[in-house]
């Protein structure tokens, strides 16, 4: 049996992280692509020759033509400018388009069976083009975002709590911005509410900072954006479905008439698993989800009715 081939679109600060982290999990052999000459090739050398240590019995190479991700089973897609202090991620909507598009093609022409997860800012609108431009089958391109915006959630109650991280479950549905919906009436520590631990002004402010959290480490960074908690969420996302778990994760999917909305992709609830995405759950909203929600849908059909292909 052969080891499954993932290729990283893309081989900046989350690419090496997500190469690694593929690579020395062991879940396949790892191509880096990028523009930049030279660069995947070093990144996927030093990580080859700490294979060793790692105990990884995998193959990592890196290449900067598309003919190298031939027959990949997955392709994980973070090509594309990220944010500097001031941007927000619609700001890099003209200059990501143009990439996407290119990848979409790359990848359409090389790993026309791949399992696609989009990485790339603003994360709604790049997975939409994606899927247009490749014209795969929707459960087989997903979006990265309510992974990342659900870890950060759950990291910020359990400090809070002073409890395990492990402990801690949060949904952040929506798009992947200011707009995004943490759904506090679905976070609980291990099964309790959080409403029965935590004042209802902490919990409001920590819904805040999930929402900002992005930005705050921008802020911090201040030359680019988050790139090892973006890189966890999509191999958790990767091994659901190189490992068929059929997780329960919040991703960027294709809704066509889930939610009570149709044409776009917007974060929900999934199963995640060897069919990619194999069923989107419908969680009941009550008022004020569900406005919260709308409006996210709103503010991602104006960026998406804005992309020409
Ligand atoms: P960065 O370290 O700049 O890496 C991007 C890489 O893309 C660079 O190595 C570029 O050379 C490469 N690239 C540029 N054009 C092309 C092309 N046409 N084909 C292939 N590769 C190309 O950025 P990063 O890794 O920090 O972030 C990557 C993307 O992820 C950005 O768009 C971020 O905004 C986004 N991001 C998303 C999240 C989500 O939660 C959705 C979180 C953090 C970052």
């Amino acid at each position: 049996m052969t080891r499954p081939k993932i290729a990283m679109i893309g081989a900046g600060n989350i690419g090496g992280v997500l190469a690694e982290q593929a690579a020395y999990r062991e879940l396949g052999d790892v191509v880096l692509f990028d523009v930049v000459e030279g660069m995947p090739q070093g990144k996927a050398l030093d990580m080859a020759e700490g294979a060793p240590i790692a105990g990884a019995d995998v193959s990592i190479t890196g290449v900067n033509d598309y003919s190298g991700i031939a027959g990949a089973d997955l392709v994980i897609i973070t090509a594309g400018l990220a944010r500097k202090p001031g941007m927000s991620r619609d700001d890099l909507l003209n200059t990501n388009l143009a990439i996407m598009k290119q990848v979409a093609e790359g990848v359409r022409d090389n790993a026309p069976d791949a399992t696609v997860i989009v990485v790339s800012n603003p994360l709604d609108a790049m997975v939409y083009t994606f899927k247009e431009v490749s014209g795969f089958p929707k459960n087989r391109v997903v979006g990265m975002a309510g992974v990342l915006d659900s870890a950060r959630f759950r990291a910020f109650v359990a400090w809070e709590l002073g409890v395990s991280v492990r402990d801690v479950t949060a949904m952040v549905l929506g798009g992947h911005g200011d707009t995004m919906v943490p759904l506090v009436r679905y976070c609980t520590v291990n099964g309790i509410p959080i409403t029965k631990l935590i004042d209802a002004d902490k919990i409001d402010a920590i819904v805040e900072r999930t929402k900002g959290a992005g930005g705050e480490v921008v802020g911090l960074l201040k030359t680019g954006s988050a790139f090892v908690s973006p890189a966890m969420s999509a191999i958790e996302m990767a091994e659901a479905i190189l490992r068929d778990q059929k997780r329960v994760l919040a991703c960027a999917c294709l809704c066509e008439g889930e939610y009570g909305v149709s044409g776009l992709y917007l974060g929900v609830p999934c199963v995640l698993g060897a069919g990619g995405v194999e069923r989107i759950i419908e969680l009941e909203l009550d008022e004020s989800e569900r406005k919260a929600f709308d409006a996210s849908v709103d503010h991602v059909r104006t960026l998406v009715d804005s992309i020409e292909l």
